[in-house]
């Protein structure tokens, strides 16, 4: 079954929408199999945004993403991977989609409220990178019959 990391990041802590954001994806159907709350160090960031090392913005990206805690996730579902993605909406809120998280509760490339994997390998680097193994939980939900 596949499986995505998603990030409630600084600022939707800050304000409030860690319930409002797992329950799009809770009613969505998808299931919860890792959560957790951190502080998030200066080496995960990091690593976590290696891919944007030489951007300008990388700096400011790591300082937000350690400013205060971020709620961690995995969640799992056949075609989550890119569901999640639509479901937060592009990069940039102010042109994201009415409907999408970003589209409905951000201003701010630099402030938008959730990360989510985009593909598969980064999907599993990700997970592998945030969560051990051990806090991950397979479970079957009893829903599961009346949405497949
Ligand atoms: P996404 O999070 O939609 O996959 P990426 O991977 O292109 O977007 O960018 C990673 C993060 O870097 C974004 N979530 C955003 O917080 C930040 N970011 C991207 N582009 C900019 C930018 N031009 N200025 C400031 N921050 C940016």
């Amino acid at each position: 079954m596949e499986r995505t990391f998603l990030a409630i990041k600084p600022d939707g802590v800050q304000r409030a929408l860690v319930g409002e954001i797992i329950r799009r994806f809770e009613t969505k159907g998808f299931t919860l199999v890792g959560l957790k709350l951190l502080k998030v160090s200066r080496e995960l960031a990091e690593q976590h945004y290696g891919v944007h090392r030489e951007r300008p913005f990388f700096g400011g990206l790591v300082e937000f993403i350690t400013s205060s805690p971020v709620v961690a996730m995995v969640w799992e579902g056949d075609g989550v991977i890119a569901s999640a993605r639509k479901i937060i909406g592009a990069t940039n809120p102010l042109t994201a989609e009415p409907g999408t998280i970003r589209g409905d509760f951000g201003l701010n490339i630099g402030r938008n409220l959730i990360h989510g994997s985009d593909a598969p390998e980064t999907a599993q680097q990700e997970i592998a990178l945030w969560f051990k193994d051990e806090e991950l939980v397979s479970w079957q939900p009893h829903l599961t019959p009346w949405l497949h």
